[in-house]
């Protein structure tokens, strides 16, 4: 994409971003219509369906011929995102602390063009930090540029998990929290990247699903995080598979520490 179109995208999806965050604060004065998916901790509410609406309008008024995957929309399989531009929107990040504790949610989208990282913006809509940008951008929270990660051992810095890898693969995660500085669980994908991409922790172990990780992977990325499986490949972003975000030097002891546990297991 041209330089020019770029900074154009850029500024759609920051003032799209804005105006459902304001319509998100405004519906959140009344009560919430919510209802449950796949299980009694899996919610959607009247909001999610609204963003996800208000985005999918926006997008095709724009770029009509793009590919867009939502998690609320109907289209929520990510079809051949390899070729042309397609956006990936999570129109609430954080369901759960959305409904429980009116914060630490996120609004997100993640743009590809022809399957590569092109820009992403995650907005952490009570605290009202927005975290934007992409490769040919740079990354920035709000109007401050952010610097790269820190490249350090895993001692020295905090490790974000989502509950139900804590649970499922406790074993093998069990050595790596015991190395870290300590464990926090934030139960927004969004408030977790935007967590590492701060410098406030280090590493992020979880399985997502394509709208979860699209956003944060090109910021994350851009500022030097590697994303891999727990076998140290490159993860399929659409795979929803377990999967590790860190810098270089804690991204390898977490995988050596996880492929002896699996051993001794
Ligand atoms: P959501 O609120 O958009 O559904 C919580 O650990 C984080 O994981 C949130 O980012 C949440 O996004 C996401 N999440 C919730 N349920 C999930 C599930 N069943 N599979 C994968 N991710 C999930
Ligand atoms: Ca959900
Ligand atoms: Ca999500
Ligand atoms: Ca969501």
């Amino acid at each position: 994409m041209e330089q020019e179109a770029l900074y154009q995208l850029s500024r759609s999806l920051q003032k799209w971003v804005l105006e459902a965050a304001a319509e998100t604060r405004k519906k959140m004065t009344q009560p919430l219509e919510i209802m449950t998916k796949s299980s009694r901790n899996d919610l959607v509410t009247n909001v999610d369906c609204a963003n996800q609406a208000f985005f999918a309008e926006q997008i095709k008024a724009e770029y009509p011929m793009a590919q867009l995957v939502g998690e609320e929309g109907a289209n929520v399989g990510a079809g051949d995102w390899h070729n042309g531009l397609t956006f990936f929107v999570d129109p609430i990040d954080g369901t759960m602390n959305f409904v429980k504790q009116q914060e630490n949610f996120a609004i997100m989208i993640g743009v590809y063009e022809d399957g590569q990282a092109l820009f992403g913006i995650i907005y952490d809509v009570m605290a009202d930090q927005l975290f934007w940008g992409g490769p040919q951008l740079g990354i920035f929270r709000n109007e401050q540029a952010l610097e790269q990660a820190a490249d350090q051992p895993l001692s020295e810095g905090l490790i974000c998990v989502n509950t139900r890898m804590l649970v499922t693969n406790e074993r093998q995660l069990q050595q790596v929290f015991v190395q870290s500085s300590g464990v926090r669980i934030y139960g927004s994908a969004g408030i977790t990247f935007a967590q590492l991409l701060r410098g406030n922790a280090q590493a992020y172990i979880s399985k997502l699903a394509p709208w979860d990780i699209a956003a944060g992977r090109v910021l994350a990325e851009t500022l030097g995080f590697q994303i891999l499986n727990f076998d140290g490949q490159p993860i399929s972003m659409v795979a929803k598979e377990g999967m590790i975000i860190a810098p270089k030097q804690a991204m390898q002891e977490i995988i050596a520490i996880m492929a002896h546990s699996k051993t001794a297991e």
